[in-house]
C-alpha cells in the first residue's frame, strides 16, 4: 500500500495512505539511498509503500520511492551529515522578517543557493512587517528590488494585523510547499491562520534572547483547505552545502550564470581573475554588491577547496 509520509521524528513516521488513513510506521532494517548520507533516512514528503507486519500490529515502511527532489540541511550534530529535512516539493517558501528575529540576506542568499541546486523554485515572504519602523521598512525596499531584480518573487505579511495573508495563501494552491525560515519568524503561526482547525503551538514572545517555548521540533506536512500542502519545519540557522563544489556555485546565483560565459577563463572563480565579466557587473551595480559578497562567504565554506 502507497502512503505519504507527514511527519518523521527519526524514529516513527506519520503516514497517510491514499484514502486518507493515517498510521504510525516504523522502519525495519537498514535503507540504502543512492548517493545520500544522510541521518535520516525517510523524510516527509517522501512516498513509501507500507505494509502491516504479520502476526504484529506495526506498520512497516517496505520501500521508498524516488525523489522528485528535496531540501538538506546541515545536522546540528555534525557538520559533515546531511539530515533530509523534505521530499518532493513543489515550491519552497522563505519566511524571513527584518526584526524579531532578524534574517540576514547572507542567510537568504543560501536559501537560495540550496534552492536552485536542489531545483525548488524558491519564495521570499517577509512576515512581522508590523514591527518595521522607519529603518526596516527601507532596508525591506532595498532586499525586496535586490531580489526582485533577478527573478525572485518578494512578498510582505502580517500575520498579527492579517496584511497578505490571503496573497501568500493563493500561492499555496496544488502545490506541496515548504515553509522555512530561523527559528521564530512565524512559520507555525501562518499554518494555523491558514488551517485554523489544525492549532500548531506556537512560540510565546518573551524576547528574541532565549528559544521560545514551543518551538517546532519536526517537520509536518499539513493538507490544506484546498488542494495542497504546506510543510511546517523547525526553525534553521544553515542551509547544507556540501554537494556544491566551488567551481559550480556561481551557477546557482542567477545573475552570475547569465555573465559566467562572458569571463577570460572557462574555470573563473570570480575573484581575483583577470578579465571576469562577474566582478566588472559588480563595478558597475549590475550585480549587487551584497549578493557578491554572499557568494564569496559562500564558496569560503565549501568544505572541498579544490581551487
Ligand atoms: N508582531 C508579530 N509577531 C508575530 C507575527 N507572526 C508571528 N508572530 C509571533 O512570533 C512568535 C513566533 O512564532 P512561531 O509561529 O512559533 O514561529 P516559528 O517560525 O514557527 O518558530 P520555530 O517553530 O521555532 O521555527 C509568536 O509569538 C508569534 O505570535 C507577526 O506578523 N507580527
Ligand atoms: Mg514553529
Ligand atoms: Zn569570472
Amino acid at each position: 500500500m502507497k502512503a505519504l509520509v507527514y511527519k518523521s521524528t527519526g524514529s516513527w513516521y506519520q503516514v497517510k495512505n491514499e484514502s486518507g488513513e493515517e498510521f504510525k510506521a516504523r522502519v525495519k532494517g537498514k535503507f540504502k539511498i543512492d548517493g545520500i548520507t544522510s541521518t535520516n533516512p525517510i523524510a516527509v514528503g517522501d512516498l513509501v509503500d507500507i505494509d502491516k507486519e504479520e502476526g504484529e500490529e506495526s506498520i512497516v515502511i517496505t520501500n521508498i520511492h524516488d525523489r522528485k527532489n528535496y531540501i538538506t540541511r546541515q545536522s546540528p550534530h555534525n557538520r559533515h551529515q546531511h539530515h533530509i529535512v523534505a521530499a518532493n516539493l513543489d515550491q519552497s517558501i522563505l519566511l524571513a522578517t527584518l526584526k524579531d528575529p532578524k534574517t540576514s540576506t547572507g542567510f537568504i542568499d543560501r536559501f537560495l543557493v540550496a534552492s536552485e541546486a536542489y531545483h525548488v523554485p524558491a519564495i521570499l515572504v517577509f512576515n512581522k512587517i508590523d514591527l518595521y519602523k522607519t529603518r526596516e521598512k527601507e532596508k525591506f525596499e532595498n532586499v525586496k528590488s535586490m531580489y526582485e531584480r533577478i527573478g525572485y518573487p518578494v512578498y510582505e505579511m502580517s500575520i498579527n494585523e492579517n496584511e497578505g495573508i490571503d496573497e501568500v495563501n493563493g500561492l499555496l494552491k496544488n502545490k506541496i510547499t515548504l515553509l522555512s525560515g530561523h527559528s521564530g519568524v512565524g512559520k507555525s503561526s501562518f499554518i494555523n491562520r491558514i488551517i485554523p482547525e489544525n492549532i500548531i503551538k506556537t512560540q510565546e514572545v518573551s524576547g528574541w534572547s532565549g528559544k521560545g517555548l514551543h518551538t517546532t521540533t519536526f517537520a509536518e506536512m499539513f493538507d490544506l483547505p484546498f488542494e495542497g500542502k504546506i510543510i511546517d519545519t523547525p526553525g534553521m540557522r544553515e542551509f547544507a552545502m556540501m554537494d556544491i563544489e566551488p567551481q559550480e556555485l556561481s551557477h546557482y546565483f542567477r545573475e552570475m550564470k547569465a555573465l559566467i560565459n562572458d569571463c577570460r577563463f572557462n574555470n573563473c572563480m570570480h575573484i581575483d581573475e583577470p578579465g571576469c565579466a562577474v566582478k566588472v557587473a559588480v563595478e558597475e551595480n549590475k550585480i549587487s554588491a551584497d549578493r557578491y559578497i554572499s557568494y564569496v562567504n559562500i564558496l569560503g565554506t565549501i568544505d572541498n577547496k579544490k581551487w
